[in-house]
């Protein structure tokens, strides 16, 4: 039997084209990495003849033997045999497995590539010892050495790992797996996290340039092991936090004290919104009671996560260079732990609109998504034709509604809410209705815009739990729009908007001063 104790947490695929590499002597990279806290190393070297092969791997094989750690050949059974290491990993286009196995006996280590569900059960079947699951990133390594290969493997993400993880999970079988393709330290802690299905995790993350291109290996592997070892700041609060409110009595009894908590704390709303409603999202921050920035400038992220505020990315008026701010803002609020709201508006109106949404899954974390029901059809992937950022036909029912908003938040881990007449919030576990809110909030442009604003606010006051934050933010707006539309000045939309921002400032400057009638509206189920 092969090793069952492996540790795959931190997984080092050598890449020996001159590009990653440089003139550095493969073999010091490799030592300076395994020192760093590599936990198993791959030697794949695509272009060298077999003697350059196996003399690297038996000095490679020496470095990881003096750390006790599994030495694997990418692809070559023959090498890995001639040197006596512990196994080899095989793509979906070498040798077959259960030839591998053959010729290297039980007690080897053999690996497979998977792509897809299909792919991972034949390798389970095959009794594979691990997987090495991809292509996570589009990466420029890959790239590189497989240019002559006919088969382009697809890039599966986060969504698509998890997808494998949860298939191996029903197969029952027992495979080790780690993470391949485009994984540095800016993304690790999202891939582990995301990818992660309820009964299976990533056992590890396999990679090549973020430590062999590194200016120093060593610290790259340690940085890295030590993200690998601890949550993503995002999710760290939610995770230590275990009491979270899992009936409507409980939540509406703290949806208050969030609430409250926004008027006492004043939290940033740093919103990067589009053209139309960046003044409205500015005075339904202030109403709400929070502090509101209108900054584009994706620059600005790295000093403004810092200051306990949360982000709106908001893709409204979406240009390449706006796409470009987004991610580079959602980074640094990742890294920070800042909450983030993705507004998808328009996501499923155009070509651009779509690809961008693609775009802003891959680049980081969303904390919460918010969107009408094309939208939140566009994130999950389904097609859909919006009319401009009216949310299209609709075809699903309320039931149906409800199974896509969970299902989307648990593939991303996050909260997922769909507006409508009626709204639906979920986690992935918790899935509640609202039937709050007024038909005028479809006659005034940027309502949802600003809902996501509102939220935001909730979620940069309570970490610990992302639904009830949405929760509070959606009977906070939603009731204030329901005392809004009955007030008797109020003769239409133009009225409406500057009620709104009124009760809006009245339900908080109420719910700040202990009175919470206004909440007996509240619709939730
Ligand atoms: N295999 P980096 S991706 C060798 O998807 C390899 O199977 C992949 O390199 C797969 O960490 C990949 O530099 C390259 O992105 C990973
Ligand atoms: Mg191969």
């Amino acid at each position: 039997m092969a090793p069952t104790n492996v540790d795959y947490s931190l997984y080092l695929v050598t890449d020996s084209t001159s590009a990653i590499l440089g003139d550095r002597d493969l073999v010091k990279v490799v030592q300076a990495a395994v020192d760093g806290g590599v936990t198993i190393v791959q030697y794949r070297d695509k272009v060298s003849d077999t003697a350059v092969l196996v003399s690297t791997a038996k000095r490679l094989h020496a470095v990881t033997q003096k750390h006790k750690i599994p030495l694997l050949i990418n692809d070559r059974v023959d090498v890995a045999l001639a040197v006596g290491c512990e196994g080899v990993h095989i793509g979906q286009d070498d040798l077959d497995l259960p030839s591998a196995r053959r010729l290297l006996g039980r007690d080897a280590m053999i690996g497979v590539t998977v792509s897809n569900v299909e792919e991972a059960q034949k390798a389970c079947r095959e009794s594979a010892d691990y997987l090495g699951v991809g292509t996570m990133f589009a990466t420029a390594t890959l790239a590189k050495v497989t240019a002559s290969k006919t088969n382009t493997k697809g890039i599966i993400g986060t969504a698509g790992t998890k997808k494998i993880l949860q298939a191996i999970a029903e197969s029952g079988r027992d495979v080790r797996t780690v993470s391949i393709g485009g994984i540095n330290a800016s993304t690790v802690q999202r891939v582990l996290f995301q990818s992660s299905a309820p009964e299976k995790k990533l056992d590890g993350v396999a990679i090549v340039s973020a430590i062999i291109a590194a200016q120093d290996p060593k610290q790259a592997a340690k940085d890295l092991l030590s993200l690998v070892k601890s949550p993503p700041p995002f999710a760290a609060a939610s995770l230590a936090n275990t009491q979270k409110a899992t009936d409507v009595e409980t939540l509406l009894k703290k949806a208050p004290t969030v609430i409250k908590e926004v008027g006492s704390k004043t939290p940033l709303s740093h919103n990067m919104t589009n053209l139309v409603v960046q003044n409205f999202a500015a005075n339904v921050a202030l109403a709400v009671g929070g502090s509101p920035i209108m900054a584009n400038y994706g620059e600005e992220a790295k000093d403004l996560c810092k200051l306990g505020g949360a982000l709106v990315i908001n893709m409204g008026t979406v240009t390449p260079e706006g796409l470009q701010n987004y991610a580079q803002a959602l980074k640094a609020y990742n890294l920070e732990g800042g909450s983030v709201v993705l507004d998808p508006v328009g996501g499923g109106a155009t070509a651009i609109r779509r690809g961008a949404v693609k775009t802003l899954l891959a680049a980081g974390y969303f904390d919460v998504i918010k969107g009408n029901e094309g939208e939140i059809k566009t994130v999950f992937g389904t097609v859909v034709q919006q009319k401009g950022v009216d949310s299209g036909a609709s075809t699903l029912s309320d039931p149906q509604k409800a199974t896509l908003v969970r299902d989307l938040a648990a593939r991303e881990r996050n909260v997922v809410v769909m507006t409508g007449a009626t709204d639906f919030v979920s986690d992935g576990q918790r899935t509640f209705a609202i039937k709050n809110g007024h038909e005028l909030l479809g006659r005034i442009t940027g309502s949802g815009c600003v809902l996501g604003t509102t939220i935001s606010l909730m979620l940069a006051v309570c970490r610990e739990d992302k639904l009830l934050a949405a929760v509070a933010g959606l009977l906070h707006y939603e009731i204030a729009a329901e005392i809004a539309a009955e007030r008797e000045d109020v003769k239409g939309p133009g009225t409406f908007v500057p009620a709104l921002i009124d009760e809006l400032y009245n339900v908080q400057k109420a719910t700040s001063g202990g009175d919470i009638s206004w909440l007996k509206r509240a619709k939730v189920e």
